[in-house]
């Protein structure tokens, strides 16, 4: 069994309600448990600027898959819920990654683990730190906390009402 961290993002047709489904689909993934989601938070989009704010969250689950069947599992449900792959960096309904995948460092084409820009991005770092404790270290780029500490929070705001 494996512990891993999944990313989600949203910028298109209803953000929120996107990442919600996303967590629905996953939930009725009979090979992932859920253990838990991280509060909601929108920011800038980070390299292309010129698309709408996106609304992200960082889950928790443990299965007992391998990555890559993990991976063709989420890439799934981004087609079920109407990912086009227009421009490069460019607006999605939603972005399923896998963050973290127990300890492993995985560099295949299809598949890098820990994920590309792990430790620069505000919208990665916050849900994550709702979800795991400031010691947590990530494989190749160390503790939470001093990563937390170096990234510009820019803005990224709790979504707490909800
Ligand atoms: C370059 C720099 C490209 C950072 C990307 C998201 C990046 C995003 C997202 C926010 C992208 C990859 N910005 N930009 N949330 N994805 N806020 O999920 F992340 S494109
Ligand atoms: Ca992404
Ligand atoms: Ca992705």
């Amino acid at each position: 069994m494996t512990e891993v961290f999944i990313g989600l993002g949203s910028n298109l047709d209803e953000p929120l309600v996107q990442i919600k489904k996303a967590l629905e689909h996953l939930q009725q993934l009979e090979s992932v448990s859920f253990i838990k989601c991280s509060d909601y938070y929108r920011s800038a989009p980070m390299g292309p600027q010129d698309q709408p704010d996106y609304i992200n969250a960082v889950v928790k689950v443990t299965t007992e898959l391998a990555a890559e069947d993990l991976l063709d599992a989420l890439q799934e449900i981004e087609n079920q819920q109407g990912r086009v792959r227009a421009q490069h960096w460019g607006a999605r309904t939603l972005d399923l990654d896998i963050l973290l995948f127990g300890n492993e460092v995985i560099n295949t084409e299809r598949l890098t683990v820990p994920h590309y820009g792990i430790s620069e991005r505000n919208f990665v770092l916050y849900p994550l730190s709702d979800l795991v404790p400031p010691d947590f270290a990530i494989p190749g780029a160390g503790k939470l906390s001093d990563l937390l500490n170096a990234c510009p929070r820019n803005g990224i705001e709790r979504l707490t009402e909800l």
